[in-house]
């Protein structure tokens, strides 16, 4: 989870590449999609604040966070995107699942990261209690979505730097 002293929408405008031209993928679970939604619209509106055009940007959903891995697999094997965004919350019942499904999920998104030839950003929330996760949808300490959107065009661009050297 994010620290308490970090603010996952506060970060420095100047530092963000133009992401006009750059073309995104977002796979959104179902489960707690009052809290996944929210993520969506921090991611969507961050990227379009910093020059994304609409139609550069195609969301699809998934049932659960677990479904996320198959979700950008697809989405990065289509090759329409230069990054696909996973955005999901995983919150602890009282049941093993929350173990099984943050670590299933986050395995299956850093193998992902490790074959793909594009970047895909970790928009998983894994809390404890709804407040924790309602505190970072946009709440108290800002939207994770706002920053899985900076880290996508970052992570584009770092690529055309290196495709440039
Ligand atoms: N998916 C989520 O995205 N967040 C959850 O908090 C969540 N909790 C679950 C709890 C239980 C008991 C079960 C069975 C599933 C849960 N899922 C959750 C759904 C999971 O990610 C996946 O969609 C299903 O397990 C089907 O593969």
């Amino acid at each position: 989870m994010a620290s308490k002293l970090h603010n996952l929408s506060d970060y420095d405008f100047s530092r963000v590449p133009d992401a006009k031209g750059m073309r995104f993928g977002i796979v959104v679970a179902e489960w707690n999609s009052d809290i996944t939604g929210a993520l969506l619209e921090g991611a969507v509106a961050t990227l379009k604040k910093h020059g994304a055009l609409e139609a550069d940007i195609h969301t699809q959903t998934v049932p659960g966070s677990f479904e996320l891995v198959y979700g950008s697999s697809l989405m990065v094997d289509s090759r329409r995107f230069d990054a696909v965004i996973a955005i999901g919350c995983v919150i602890r019942g009282d049941t093993p699942h929350f173990d099984y499904i943050c670590e299933g999920t986050t395995q299956g998104l850093a193998a992902l990261n490790n074959r793909a030839q594009i970047p895909v950003v970790y928009g998983l929330l894994t809390c404890n209690t709804l407040q924790q996760a309602l505190d970072r949808c946009g709440g108290s300490l800002g939207n994770k979505g706002d920053e899985c959107a900076v880290t996508a065009i970052k992570m584009i661009d770092f690529r055309r730097q290196l495709e440039q050297a």
